[in-house]
């Protein structure tokens, strides 16, 4: 609990076991739920959550969007915190984050792991993370630093206000920037980044295309204003819907 409100983390997993151990050891104690998403593991992922007394959701269908949607249904948290299971994202981090999200009255603070520190991310994927966010950058006018950070917090409210739709590896980059179109208040904070622990099955290539595709279809998809209503029903000033007041709509 943080001024009263209840912190729910969400980590969607693909064969994560050593990444979990890692994330386990370091569980702030204000944190008050853990969910674990176990998206077709062949490990101990399930097993070594549940001993940890994460809650654990299972998702047959693979992607990491769905994993994340089967968490969010899951979570009963005011404020949900996102990470990768990987260990590479400061979960230590969170009450610094969730504390900084509330100063700022925020709709959603994500984790920047620009400028990087060490030698976390291979060239290759670091190019490809600044290629797709100039790209979002350009394209929506978008001011951010990162837009494939996997850490960011909000308020479970708000996936009712933006809708989140991607199954795969888009989710990250498309739940950030529907919250810049509803005319959120979006903001970063900068986070360390560490090494993966166990093996990574991101094909930089194909999910760079992949992210770069859909980036290009949401800004088509959101060109007019008719277009972004329907793309975005429930257009609004986010944080009063978020906070319970009346929706307005444009
Ligand atoms: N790639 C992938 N990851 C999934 C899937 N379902 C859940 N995940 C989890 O989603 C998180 C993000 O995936 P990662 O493979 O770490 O992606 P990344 O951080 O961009 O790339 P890495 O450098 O490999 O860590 C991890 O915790 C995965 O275990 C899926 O279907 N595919
Ligand atoms: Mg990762």
């Amino acid at each position: 609990m943080i001024r009263g409100n209840t912190i729910g983390i969400v980590i969607p997993c693909h064969n994560e076991e050593r990444g979990l151990e890692s994330l386990f050891s370091r569980v702030p104690s204000s944190v008050d739920e853990v969910i674990v998403v176990d998206n077709n593991s062949t490990d101990q992922t399930a097993e070594i959550a549940r001993a940890h007394g994460a809650h654990v959701v299972f998702e047959k269908e693979p992607g990491y969007g769905r994993a994340y949607q089967a968490g969010f249904r899951a979570a009963r948290a005011n404020i949900l915190v996102t990470m990768d299971g990987d260990g590479q994202y400061p979960i230590e981090h969170t009450p610094r984050l969730v504390n900084e999200f509330l100063d700022r009255n925020l709709d959603c603070l994500s984790g920047s792991r620009f400028p990087l520190q060490g030698k976390a991310m291979p060239r290759i994927r670091r190019l490809g993370n600044h290629l797709l966010t100039g790209a979002a950058r350009v394209l929506f006018g978008a001011r951010v630093q990162d837009t494939q950070s996997g850490m960011w917090v909000f308020r479970r409210e708000l996936l009712d206000v933006i809708r989140p739709t991607q199954p795969s590896m888009p989710f990250s980059e498309e739940f950030k920037l529907k919250v810049v179109l509803a005319g959120g208040a979006f903001g970063e904070t900068h986070i360390p980044y560490a090494l993966r622990r166990g093996e990574s099955t991101l094909r930089p290539f194909r999910h760079g295309w992949e992210n770069l595709a859909y980036l290009v279809r949401l800004r088509l998809e959101t060109l007019g204003r008719a277009q972004r209503e329907a793309a975005l029903p429930l257009r609004m000033p986010v944080r009063d819907a978020v906070r319970g007041r009346e929706t307005v709509r444009h």
